[in-house]
């Protein structure tokens, strides 16, 4: 099956084979009822497994050409997932440019409990070579990043990864499945802050993992019923209706992004504008090659270069909505230092580009002359 039929019929075959409804039920129970203790339908209770999440699970493996899916409260929950398949004392390369979030997660909660984070910048793959030890065990790949949009080489990295035996996990959140494949290209565990493009309409908070092994799937099933970090039914439901459109949204979410980044390129009051689309991208031979298009993220620095000629366009912009988050259908923008990426040093995030003036755009899917009249008035 080619991708948009993925998209809508991948893993849901006999979904529901009680009544045969096309859409999986949601089923919004606790427990299922057992004929004989241990005798049961498949469900004993939702920490451990709901039909409805199961649909969502099977169509997030099918979409990403995996064999295994396996959902979680929030992204952060996914990434937390992975981190528990380690030990203390065991190490983590990983890229200098990550979500906020991510970077916090790894630093305030996987540090102290004795895990070693090596934050190195991946745009050369070859720069993974000089941080592995006997102790490295994850190589932790975001592309592109959030919110400096830039591309590491995935294949390359994993051929790294797989001579010396290591995880490779690769967050395609910003590229979507539709856009670009990390299972296909070496990666062994893609995840997905699925709040974003997988669900596609700004309503729901979730996270998801994809592998091909069986023996990775199963250790990530049992840390996802041990810590108990599972989506609700009506959220795995909002998420597989938001797949089944996934193709065409983001088509539209890459044309609106490439007009808004060469809108930007000219515009006098604009400094830098970082989209993998342009040609002078440092990586943007990389990008063409592992990716279909360049999707809908857009980065950019106001050229006043001051945290309040940032501040000012995001309060005269009225179509964009300055709020955090990514992947909706409607427009946001908002500002990186203050909002995504407040939980990193000021020093650490300068370094990575992510200065007071640096503005992110989530590029929706609304008219684009709407989008451009709204950015060209905001900055003038
Ligand atoms: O928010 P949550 O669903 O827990 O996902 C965390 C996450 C992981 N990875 C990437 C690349 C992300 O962008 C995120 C969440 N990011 C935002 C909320 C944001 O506005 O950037």
């Amino acid at each position: 099956m080619k991708f948009n039929t993925k998209a809508i019929h991948g893993g849901q075959k006999n979904i529901d084979p009680g009544y045969n409804s096309v859409m999986a039920p949601i089923y919004q129970t606790s427990t299922y009822s057992q004929s004989s203790p241990g005798e049961h339908k498949g469900f004993e209770y939702s920490r451990s497994g709901n039909p409805t999440r199961s649909a969502l699970e099977k169509a997030l493996a099918s979409i990403e050409n995996g064999s295994y899916g396996i959902a979680f409260g929030s992204g952060l929950a996914a990434i937390d997932a992975v981190l528990k398949l380690l030990k203390p004392g065991d190490e983590v390369i990983c890229t200098n440019d990550l979500y906020g979030g991510t970077y916090r997660l790894f630093i305030s909660i996987f540090k102290e409990f004795g895990i070693k984070f090596h934050f190195i910048g991946l745009n050369e793959a070859a720069a993974v070579e000089k941080h592995i030890t006997n102790k490295t065990r994850l190589v932790w790949v975001e592309t592109p990043t959030n919110p400096m949009m830039n591309i590491i080489d995935v294949a390359a990295v994993a051929s790294i990864t797989s001579k010396h035996d290591l995880l490779l996990a690769v967050d395609n959140t910003f590229a979507t499945a539709y856009l670009q494949q990390p299972l296909d290209l070496g990666a062994d565990i893609v995840m997905h802050s699925a709040t974003k493009y997988l669900g596609g309409h700004s309503d729901l908070v979730m996270g998801s993992l994809v592998v091909k092994d069986k023996e990775l799937a199963d250790r990530l099933y049992f840390i996802q019923n041990a810590s108990g970090a599972v989506p609700g039914p009506q959220d795995c439901f909002l998420a597989l209706r938001g797949i089944k459109t996934l193709h065409v949204r983001v088509q539209r979410h890459c044309e609106n992004g490439r007009a808004i980044a060469q809108f930007l390129k000219q515009n006098k009051h604009v400094g830098a504008v970082y989209w993998p689309g342009f040609t002078d991208h440092p990586n943007h031979a990389v990008a063409s090659r592992q990716m279909s298009d360049y999707g809908g993220m857009v980065s950019f620095t106001v050229k006043k270069g001051t945290l309040q000629s940032a501040v000012d366009v995001l309060e005269k912009l009225k179509v964009f909505t300055l709020a955090e988050s990514l992947g909706g259908v409607e427009s946001l923008a908002g500002l990186p230092a203050s909002m995504t990426h407040a939980s990193i040093p000021k020093e650490e995030r300068e370094k990575q580009g992510i200065v007071d003036s640096l503005i992110r755009l989530s590029v929706g899917i609304e008219d684009i002359d709407d989008l451009m009249a709204d950015l060209e008035q905001a900055l003038e």
